[in-house]
């Protein structure tokens, strides 16, 4: 028979694996279902108030995590004393292991708000844990497979000694530990694997349904309407507003950051007079202000479709700034994300009046999870690197010349103003169309500029003036079309832009590193 320590390492890993397990499938269902936080709540509920007083008065804010603690150690003797008990008899451990699953069923069902579902995550934890106690067990024996053959099932255990242990030194007859111990790491990997991939999920859940329960406030001051001749409506042309689900997503996480608005919080210091906090309740009842902004990559290739216009809706960035008090001598807010990623935005451009947010919504819904919940910048006029920090949660006022924002050292400018551009939808580059009249329209950005003309040249020739859609403002893109009369052949069409302070785009063709692509958008169709 295998050694007391192997079994007990049996029943460790098996209760393990029970437990990451239960969590992972309680992270898929409900993640109130989880059968150790359950009995800790279970515990707390039982405890007579002077425990828990006491408790509460010697840990402190760590009064949850011990509490988890003290069940997972409570646990782990149980698992070791299952596992011990499992090499007598398989039938014992799994008595065990039935037993502590019922302990946890009870709690998760007594719970005020639980539902029949909640059942699902012990169970899953029964079964598993049963598995990998059999298969641990019968690895340690040296056999194969989970559970007993017919044949075996009537055998008993042999004992190598009148006391059923091996004679010391000796390796015991029907104990294999390499076996046991490859079979342990297995269950370990996949135990702990369980419990991490449980809990991103069950964070996931959680901020899913606390954006959900978000009411979202009117605005204090309502944007500008869109003008009806925003949007031109010609097939293939980017509509006037880039719904949610459309919106381009640029950022250096591999998962978007779960943030729960119910501990998010924004500190506001560095160069200031007092440093500021605010929780995401108290933001929402501040003023709030709507605008449609076109935010705008860097990243963007000439004709690239990295920009969309939406409208948020936020607090005034310099309503908070101006509580804190910033220092004459601060020149640039190094904003933090929940992920860690920085921006550095003028504190000038913030500070001059434009529609520069603290945005807690995206055209008419609550912030989407992707798009920086609960609150990220948005910043008009502004590439989004140096300004649109989704997932906000700091605010260092500082100076250029001190701080470096994450783009920064990876050969970015530390500035970046949007440059004016413009983008040809229709027809397609490389696409073919019959010839005769038909329409080239597209958009064009000059963020807190606004965009003054649009030109257009076919084949080199002379360029024609677009017509030009309306626009609520100077912080959105602009569509504009223009009337073609397309003859057979193949032809280059080109477009250039011209912003509201006189300066029309360069031919000068540049990457987008350090700070921005230029150039005219070229593109040539097939006309048949
Ligand atoms: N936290 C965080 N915020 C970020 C980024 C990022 O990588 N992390 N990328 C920025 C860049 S480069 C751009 S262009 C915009 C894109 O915002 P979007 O994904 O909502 O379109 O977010 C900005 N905010
Ligand atoms: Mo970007």
């Amino acid at each position: 028979m295998a050694p007391a320590w192997a079994g007990a390492l049996a029943g460790l890993t098996a209760g393990g694996v029970a437990l990451g397990i239960a969590q992972l499938v309680a992270g898929l269902v409900r993640p109130e279902a989880s059968p150790v936080l359950a009995v800790g709540d279970s515990v707390v509920d039982l405890s007579p108030p002077p425990v828990v007083d006491f408790a509460k008065e010697t840990f402190g804010v760590y009064d949850k995590p011990v509490l988890i603690a003290g069940v997972l150690v409570v646990l782990a003797g149980v698992a070791a004393a299952m596992g011990v008990l499992a090499r007598r008899r398989l039938a014992y451990g799994l008595l065990v292991l039935g037993g502590f699953a019922a302990i946890g069923l009870l709690a998760v069902l007594t719970r005020p708000d639980a539902g029949p579902l909640d059942a699902l995550p012990a169970l899953a934890g029964l079964v598993a844990g049963s598995w990998t106690l059999a298969w641990l067990v019968r690895r340690a024996a040296g056999r194969r497979g989970a559970w007993p053959s017919a044949g075996e099932r009537g055998a008993r255990p042999t004992a190598g000694t009148p006391s059923g242990e091996p004679p010391s030194g000796a390796e015991p007859a029907g104990f294999d530990r390499r076996r046991l111990l490859t079979g342990v790491a297995g269950g370990v990997v996949v135990a702990g694997a369980a419990a991490v991939l449980g809990r991103q999920f069950g964070e996931r859940q959680a901020v899913h349904a606390a954006r959900a329960g978000t009411a979202l406030p009117r605005p204090t001051t309502p944007a500008r309407p869109i003008p009806a001749g925003a949007d031109l409506r010609i097939s293939g042309l980017s509509s006037f507003i880039t719904r949610n689900a459309d919106f381009y997503k640029i950022d250096t996480a591999l998962i978007a950051p779960q943030v729960d608005p119910n501990e998010w919080m924004l500190r506001i210091h560095g160069m200031v007079d007092r440093p500021v906090e605010v929780t995401y309740a108290e933001l929402l009842r501040m003023p709030l202000t709507e605008a449609d902004v076109t935010l705008a990559c860097v990243s963007n290739e000439v004709g690239g479709e990295l920009v969309g216009n939406a409208r948020w809706l936020g607090v005034r960035m310099p309503d908070l700034l101006r509580r804190a008090g910033l220092q004459a001598d601060a020149d640039m807010l190094l904003s933090t994300s929940a992920d860690g990623f920085t921006c550095g935005t003028p504190v000038d451009v913030v500070m001059d009046g434009r529609d520069a947010l603290f945005a807690v919504a995206m055209n008419g819904e609550v912030l989407p999870v992707d798009h920086g919940f609960p609150v990220r910048q948005v910043v008009p006029g502004l590439y989004g690197y140096v300004s649109a920090t989704k997932w906000v949660v700091d605010i260092k006022v500082t100076r250029f010349d001190r701080d470096e924002a994450y783009w920064t050292p990876r050969g970015w400018s530390a500035k970046g103003p949007i440059k004016t551009q413009s983008r040809i939808d229709v027809p397609k580059a490389g696409g073919s169309l019959k010839a005769g009249g038909t329409t080239i329209a597209g958009v064009a950005w000059a963020q807190h500029k606004g965009i003054d003309a649009v030109e257009v040249r076919v084949d080199r020739g002379e360029w024609r003036q677009a017509t030009l859609a309306e626009v609520p403002g100077p912080d959105t893109w602009r569509q504009w079309s223009i009337d073609w009369d397309a003859t057979p052949g193949r032809h280059t069409l080109e477009v250039r832009a011209t912003d509201a302070t006189g300066y029309t785009q360069t031919e000068r063709q540049a990457p987008p590193a350090p700070d921005g692509a230029t150039g005219w958008h070229t593109l040539t169709v097939e006309v048949a």
